[in-house]
């Protein structure tokens, strides 16, 4: 109160032009909010409003009081500057930043390409390669150590999504193409494959050219995304999740407004459907932002770790993370209508983390850990300095099913600032082991409890 009584007081008084009335000023404006009775003054509590006045005539003790320089923020630094322990790593694995009370360990030998997984009740793991157009069958040894035994299939260029259902059979995406395979004699490779979305049903190729795929009881969901950064395709087929029979028929929009969510899965215990969608690029662009000198893109905007519903609007390429419109996209009429349609993630990550892929934690491998998601984070390509390259936990409220925080589990820039690995997916192994894939390094890693639950 007193401070606007100030301001107001001083605002009205035209600037002093002799130094009598400078000093009659300033005594009056101190006067004028002190108080005695109930709000004894100390000493130097006059000196703000010294400089309020000084500032009000145009004088400033600048030299004096200017901050020395711009501090940087703690949020700048790597957790190597900050964290106080570690955690264990593995023999012949990378130096990765690891929390104490997890080991990472590596268990498969360098693969020709490791992208998605999926693992079954006896530990048989599933790599997709979609460059060579084929999935990898690995096995555990007595030693924890994955060997490639065949491949599941091949010939199927951009072989990617990954899904198990409770037959057996592994359903693989193609960029335009869904299918089934089976292998009935346990040798590795599948022995029976059909073809359930055949091209021509769905979007195929462009920029984000990776399709996803959970099966659901007798149905299906798959997304495409975005062709390419922020395209308005609306009235297309990408952006949004599609829901079919899993005999392939029935097609029908589940929900819109995806920028490029790379895997589907239901939440353990009920129907949610989860995906984790990649942030939009350059979001300071229209703001002014160039490559190397992008403040504004560096930090927005955020990944999104979505809950999906049906007939749910997203946001993209209009709106991103907690409904805020794009720059691009200010002049449509319809701005605030779409903003108002936004469905918000249920949780955000950086800028630009690539937040890839996730799996749930069914097991109590670690306490408290159960029903919690691990988030594979391929890292960013166009930030001004290296983030996001990690596994993060998304720990989930028991209570409402909401998540809740997130903290880094395993985090793959050295302590140099290197980058260590890219993580592409992850699975949770029947014996509650969490598994992660690298693209850049192309191995498998592991990730195992030092604390017994
Ligand atoms: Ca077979
Ligand atoms: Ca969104």
């Amino acid at each position: 109160m007193s401070s606007i009584v100030s301001i107001k007081s001083i605002s009205s008084i035209p600037p002093p032009t002799k130094p009598l009335q400078f000093l009659a000023l300033l005594l009056f404006n101190c006067s004028l909010t002190k108080s005695p009775l109930t709000d004894p003054q100390p000493p130097m509590a006059f000196l703000p409003r010294i400089l309020t006045t000084l500032a009000a005539l145009g004088l400033t003790l600048a030299p004096t009081f200017a901050p020395a320089q711009i501090p940087t923020p703690t949020f700048l630094q790597s957790e190597w500057d900050t964290a106080t322990a570690q955690g264990e790593l593995g023999p012949d694995t990378p130096a990765f930043w690891v929390r104490p009370g997890y080991r990472v360990t590596a268990v498969s030998p360098a693969l020709e390409e490791a992208r998605f997984l999926e693992i079954d009740t006896s530990g048989t793991l599933y790599v997709s390669q979609p460059g060579r157009g084929a999935v990898k069958t690995l096995r555990p040894g007595a030693d924890g150590q994955y060997t490639p035994i065949a491949d599941f299939v091949s010939g199927m260029k951009t072989a990617h999504g990954l899904c198990l259902d409770t037959s057996g059979s592994l359903w693989i995406t193609q960029t335009g193409s869904i299918h089934r395979a089976r292998d009935t004699n346990g040798d590795g490779k599948a022995d029976e494959t059909k073809t359930i979305i055949p091209e021509g049903q769905l979007p195929k190729g462009g920029g984000h050219w990776w399709r996803s795929i959970v099966v659901a009881g007798d149905v299906l969901y798959t997304s495409i995304g975005d062709a390419g950064n922020i395209t308005n395709q609306t009235d297309t087929e990408r952006q949004k999740i599609w829901r079919f029979n899993t005999d392939g028929t029935g097609k029908t929009l589940f929900a819109s407004g995806l920028r490029n969510t790379e895997k589907l899965r239901l939440r353990p215990g009920t129907n949610e459907l989860w995906g984790a969608d990649h942030g939009s690029d350059w979001f300071g662009k229209e703001a002014g932002d160039k490559q190397g000198l992008q403040p504004v893109t560096d930090w927005n905007p955020p990944d999104e770790f979505n809950h999906y519903v049906e007939g749910g609007f997203y946001g993209h390429p209009f709106i991103v993370g907690n409904v805020v419109p794009r720059y691009e996209y200010l002049d449509r009429k319809d701005i605030i209508d779409l903003a108002a349609r936004t469905i918000p993630p249920a949780w955000s990550f950086g800028a630009h983390w690539a937040t890839n892929a996730f799996c749930f934690l069914t097991r109590d491998t670690w306490p408290d850990h159960r029903g919690d998601a691990f988030v594979a984070c391929h890292g960013s390509w166009n930030r001004s300095r290296r983030q996001g390259y990690r596994i993060e936990r998304v720990m989930f409220d028991k209570l409402t099913g909401h998540p809740a925080g997130s903290l880094m589990i395993v985090g793959t820039i050295g302590r140099d600032g290197t980058e260590l690995a890219r993580p592409v997916d992850c699975v949770e192994a029947p014996d509650g082991s969490i598994l992660f894939s690298c693209d850049t390094t192309r191995r498998i890693y592991r990730i195992t409890p030092t604390v017994q639950p």
